[in-house]
């Protein structure tokens, strides 16, 4: 039997694809517009398996766009700076660029090699100066709104890689890219001012929840984090005098249970209020908290710990004294970093409150609970007030709030107040495979921004151990670039040495593809908005809350400034599954690595793709140790067969041809597009293997090889195929006698007589009795099927000219018509 060499056909094709193009995105087309991104990759080393799972998935959605009659941009670049190749560079003694260029140069091979429909004629790398002149330009924007700013504070350090790292980047107290334990550091550093989109982040994700994963749309909801309470005043009557603190709370309706305070042992404040007989104790209890990550602090069931700081604080609604505590368990950056400690209804508080010895008291009589005092568990639930004052006898939290609110607002002693979880975005890091933060620091005139006509601010060559992580950017070592004149006073200044974090690159990247090579601007506006919001994003569940959020961020503000018409970039979003292996996720130690090189080899791209978009739906795992790569490959092969067996013509006349195997190809046709676009790209394919089966059945033993039905089933399949196994599906298009290329060949023609195959009888009552039966597609519309009943001249007869006061359709099945 006849086989396809998948070697030689692989590189024929390669080659003509070079030459014809078919991918490109004219950015002039008359067709509509779709934009297919798929995450962009760190050019970490080859291509692996995960890899080819994403590029298959997303492919097939490109590719079916395309045969839809769209225009399609489907880019790809590299988001090339950032550790791993610093890293490297340090290993091989060497610049992050050598190794950086040698991987994409490799990768761009293997993805040409795996025919992914990239439009490689807009490829770009996030560290070439070209790009990165526009990301530090936008910083400036950014700096320019009072969204980019400098503050000290306590910020998350990772000790192995030397840098600091943003919240969404410490992933349960470790780092998110090395592993190591996460620790704090007080430093000045740039924040990007995230939050004040806080709130528009959060409600654009009731619109993004129709079409982006829950999971998705979950994290960003809590990661955001918004929370309603009211800040309350406290008098703090410290050693040098009065003051007034603000705590933020989202139960101020137990105010007359706060029996004692506590501030975040490592704010500010802690520092100023203590008594100076406890100065030490703070001190001493400090070095402990900062080597515990925030996860480790909040947590319930960690041991509390803290320092009583010697000062007393008036409650401002019972006038009581109460004690003023510093620990660990209160975060220095959230609300206000100090709270009303209500240890009968919170217990990290009742924790606290047992382990020190403070008062409890319960304000919430809850049926059914005893007094947290006693049991040790606070209580959280609707009750009764007692013990609270003017609040005793209301019953529910909702009066409670309103009521304490109220009065704190008389008094001026509080309002209510939204919070939100979410931080400003910590942007710098003192690494050097970064874009240098374009700021320049002189002593006379402080921070002063790079004159526009001098960006890029290019990174100085340093190589090998000049890079190692010191703490400090190793761009403070190469004091000829650091040291410059400033450009408002022209005296001596400084550059500013850190970079910034990779995920400042890859917030803007989607917009740079739809123009880019301009060269004078970061994009242009007109193209932006023609191709843009992509209308898909496929990619990795793991970027949830960085990348996903910093990118509609990004968004928001370009749309503020007037450069883009929109407000969120993706419009629809797609999340694969891991590539695992003997039910693990494949890794060195367990050496259960699969290497994609390998298979390509062993089965051809075709067969590979074809496994993974099979192997179940694309969220899902795949355990390749289940896959039969072989098997996709004798399902292409006998694919491949129908194409020459195929007698007729092309362009013979079709409709002559065998009518069952026809609506077989028309009903699999039709489905396909139902399933491609609802991501059930598994179950398209298994509809296309029932389409060979029975094609290959009529030609052995049914219509034969010449009836133009087969010819008709087998381009069908062909085009169906081109979605997944690109090369089959160029040889079968070509063995079909036409000319290449098959992928912009067009979707299937569907006559739609021929989808009316499988009637139901759809039952028609009139005043509840049986008047017709009709004969109905089983997916007929409540509308069609409503008028079809209507216009039965039986129906009429029965409603003989009386008034239809109502309808009632379910269809395909029943019309009920009272009159
Ligand atoms: C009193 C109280 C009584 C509270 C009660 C809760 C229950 P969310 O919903 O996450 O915004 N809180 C405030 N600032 C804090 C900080 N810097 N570190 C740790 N905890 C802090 O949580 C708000 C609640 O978390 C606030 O409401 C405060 O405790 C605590 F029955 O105030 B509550």
């Amino acid at each position: 039997r006849a086989t396809y060499d998948i070697a030689a056909t692989e590189t024929k094709w390669q080659r003509v694809w070079e030459d014809l193009q078919p991918f490109r995105a004219d950015d002039d087309s008359p067709r509509e517009k779709r934009y297919a991104l798929t995450m962009f990759p760190y050019p970490s080393g080859d291509l692996h398996m995960g890899h080819a799972e994403v590029f298959a998935l997303h492919d097939v959605v490109a590719r079916y766009w395309w045969q839809r009659g769209y225009e399609v941009l489907n880019p790809m670049g590299f988001d090339s700076f950032g550790l791993p190749a610093e890293n490297a560079a340090i290993r091989h003694d060497e610049h992050p660029d050598t190794y950086t260029r040698a991987n994409i140069a490799k990768s761009i091979e293997s993805c040409q090699k795996y025919a992914a429909s990239f439009d490689w004629t807009r490829t770009f790398n996030t560290s070439d100066p070209e790009y990165y002149r526009w990301t530090q330009w936008l910083f400036l924007e950014f700096y320019k709104r009072g969204l980019a700013y400098r503050k000290n504070s306590p910020v998350n350090w990772c000790p192995n890689d030397q840098t600091v790292l943003a919240n969404e980047q410490v992933v349960g107290g470790v780092c998110e890219r090395c592993g190591a334990e996460v620790t704090k550091k007080n430093l000045t550093q740039w924040y990007f001012k995230i939050t004040d989109y806080a709130q528009e982040l959060l409600d654009g994700l009731d619109e993004l929840e129709k079409t982006w994963p829950d999971r998705v749309v979950t994290a960003q909801r809590n990661w955001i984090g918004r929370s309603e309470g009211a800040h309350v005043t406290f008098a703090l009557h410290t050693a040098g005098g009065e003051r007034d603190i603000e705590v933020y709370t989202t139960r101020p309706d137990t105010l007359y249970g706060a029996t004692f305070m506590v501030v975040a042992a490592d704010a500010a404040l802690a520092a100023e209020i203590v008594h100076p007989d406890r100065a030490q104790a703070l001190e001493d209890y400090l070095v402990e908290v900062r080597k515990a990550s925030d996860i480790d602090r909040l947590a319930t069931d960690r041991p509390k710990t803290g320092v009583d700081l010697g000062i007393t604080a008036t409650n401002p609604v019972s006038g009581e004294e109460i004690p003023v505590w510093a620990s660990d368990y209160v975060l220095a950056d959230y609300g206000t970093g100090a709270i009303m400690a209500v240890p009968a209804h919170d217990q990290r508080d009742l924790d606290f409150a047992r382990a020190m010895g403070l008062p409890v008291r319960r304000v919430i009589d809850v049926p059914g609970e005893g007094d947290p005092e006693e049991t040790g568990v606070a209580t959280s639930g609707e009750g009764a007030y007692v013990n609270s004052g003017s609040l005793d006898g209301l019953r529910d939290k909702a009066s409670g709030i309103r009521a304490i609110v109220e009065r704190l607002e008389a008094d001026g002693r509080g309002s209510g107040a939204v919070n939100f979880r979410l931080r400003d975005w910590l942007i710098s890091r003192q690494r050097y495979w970064g874009p240098p933060i374009p700021i320049i620091h002189c002593p006379v005139d402080g921070e002063v921004p790079v004159p526009e006509d001098q960006l890029p601010v290019t990174l100085p060559m340093l190589k090998g151990a000049d890079l190692k992580p010191k703490g400090t950017s190793p761009l403070g070592a190469a004091t000829d670039w650091v040291e410059v004149t400033c450009p408002t006073c022209g005296g001596p200044a400084t550059r500013d040495t850190d970079t910034m974090d990779t995920f400042v690159d890859s917030s803007w990247y989607m917009f740079r593809y739809c123009s880019p090579h301009e060269t004078d601007r970061p994009f242009d506006s007109a193209k932006v908005n023609a191709w843009m919001p992509c209308n898909l994003y496929v990619g990795g569940v793991e970027h949830a809350v960085l990348h996903l959020l910093y990118g509609r961020f990004f968004t928001k503000v370009l749309n503020d400034m007037g450069l883009v018409d929109f407000r969120e970039p993706w419009s629809a979003q797609l999340n694969q599954g891991f590539v695992i292996n003997q039910g693990k996720k494949m890794s060195k130690s367990l050496g259960n690595g699969v290497n994609l090189g390998e298979q390509l080899a062993a089965f051809g791209v075709d067969a590979v793709r074809l496994t993974l978009v099979f192997a179940g739906p694309p969220e899902d795992d795949i355990d390749w140790a289940n896959m039969s790569p072989d098997g996709s490959l004798r399902f292409l092969q006998r694919a491949w067969r129908l194409s020459g067996d195929v007698t007729s013509a092309p362009g013979v006349d079709v409709s002559t041809g065998d009518v069952a195997l026809r609506r077989t190809t028309a009903r699999t046709v039709h489905d396909a597009a139902e399933l491609v676009e609802s991501y059930r790209f598994n179950v398209m394919v298994a509809r296309v293997m029932e389409l060979v089966n029975a094609t290959r059945k009529a030609i052995d033993s049914g219509c034969g090889p010449d009836d133009p039905a087969v010819r008709e089933a087998t381009e069908a399949v062909a085009i169906l195929l081109s979605l997944v196994a690109p090369y089959t599906a160029e040889e079968m298009w070509e063995r079909l006698g036409h000319e290449p290329t098959v992928v912009r060949t067009g979707w299937p023609a569907v006559d739609e007589a021929l989808l009316v195959e499988d009637t139901v009888t759809a039952v028609v009552q009139v005043k509840g009795k049986v008047k017709a039966r009709l004969e109905v597609s089983p997916d007929v519309s409540e509308a069609d099927l409503e008028a079809a009943a209507l216009a039965d001249a039986g129906v009429q007869r029965a409603i003989d000219g009386a008034t239809v006061r109502k309808v009632i359709v379910r269809a395909p099945r029943l019309v009920n018509i009272v009159v």
